[in-house]
């Protein structure tokens, strides 16, 4: 399927696995464009809005007894935070002028669902058509190895939530679609090398945005 999306210069997007660093880098993104005196909105995925984080709610808390998430169904409500979040959050954020960092947007779906649950990919590409319809102008994508990332994760939190508790193999197929995305879109995306000091990531996340400012600039 051809799609067409979309792209808003002012809408970044942080993608990775579980443990990538993701909330530490946008933290210092906010601070970079905050101190040139820009607007800013830090949301999240799945999440933004009141409706959309109690979605989150249903898609992370263990399942009820003896009633698996079928993968359709977590897509779907993946999707249906993703458009509540959308009209009611990131595009009236744009639509004022200001700049939107997201932790995770359309590509985590594609790599959870896709590549680690493996739905079709042409049913993702329909949903992002169909209820999202843009595309960030610039996807960080940070990337650690799963045992390192998950171990991170861990030492933060030890209760895994419902995604959290799957198998390495998920997360390295999650892994690996994420990578293979950023093959296929290098405008759009920018790899960084997330198993180095939280310091030294953050000012290559704030280095790519720069950059990036610039070209949107000039
Ligand atoms: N999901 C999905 O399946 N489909 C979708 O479409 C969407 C989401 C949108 C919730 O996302 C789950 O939803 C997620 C994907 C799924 N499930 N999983 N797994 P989330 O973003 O809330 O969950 P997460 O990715 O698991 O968050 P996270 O573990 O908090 O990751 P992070 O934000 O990238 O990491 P962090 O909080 O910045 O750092 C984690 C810890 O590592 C923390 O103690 C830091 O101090 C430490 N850290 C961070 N960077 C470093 C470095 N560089 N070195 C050492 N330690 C570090």
């Amino acid at each position: 399927m051809t799609t067409t999306l979309t792209a808003y210069p002012r809408f970044i997007s942080l993608e990775g696995g579980e443990g990538a660093g993701k909330t530490t880098v946008l933290n210092a993104l906010r601070a970079m464009l905050q101190a040139d005196g820009a607007d800013v909105l830090s949301t999240r995925e799945p999440g933004g809005t009141p409706l959309a984080e109690q979605i989150r709610g249903l898609l992370l808390r263990n399942e009820p007894a003896g009633e698996d998430v079928a993968p359709e169904t977590e897509l779907l409500l993946m999707f249906a935070a993703r458009a509540q979040h959308l009209r009611h959050t990131i595009l009236p954020a744009l639509q004022r002028g200001s700049w939107v960092l997201c932790d995770r947007f359309t590509d985590s779906s594609y790599a959870y669902q896709g590549g680690g649950r493996g739905l079709p990919i042409a049913l993702i590409a329909g949903l992002e058509q169909h209820v999202v319809g843009l595309q960030p102008g610039l996807t960080l994508l940070l990337d650690v190895g799963v045992d390192e990332g998950r171990a991170r994760a861990r030492g933060r939190d030890p209760s895994p939530d419902r995604i959290e508790r799957e198998q390495d193999d998920f997360f390295e197929r999650v892994r690996n679609t994420f990578l293979q995305r950023a093959a296929a879109e290098p405008d759009r995306f920018r790899i960084i090398d997330a198993s180095r000091p939280a310091d030294v990531v953050a000012a290559d996340a704030v280095r790519h945005l720069a950059q990036w400012q610039r070209a949107q600039q000039s």
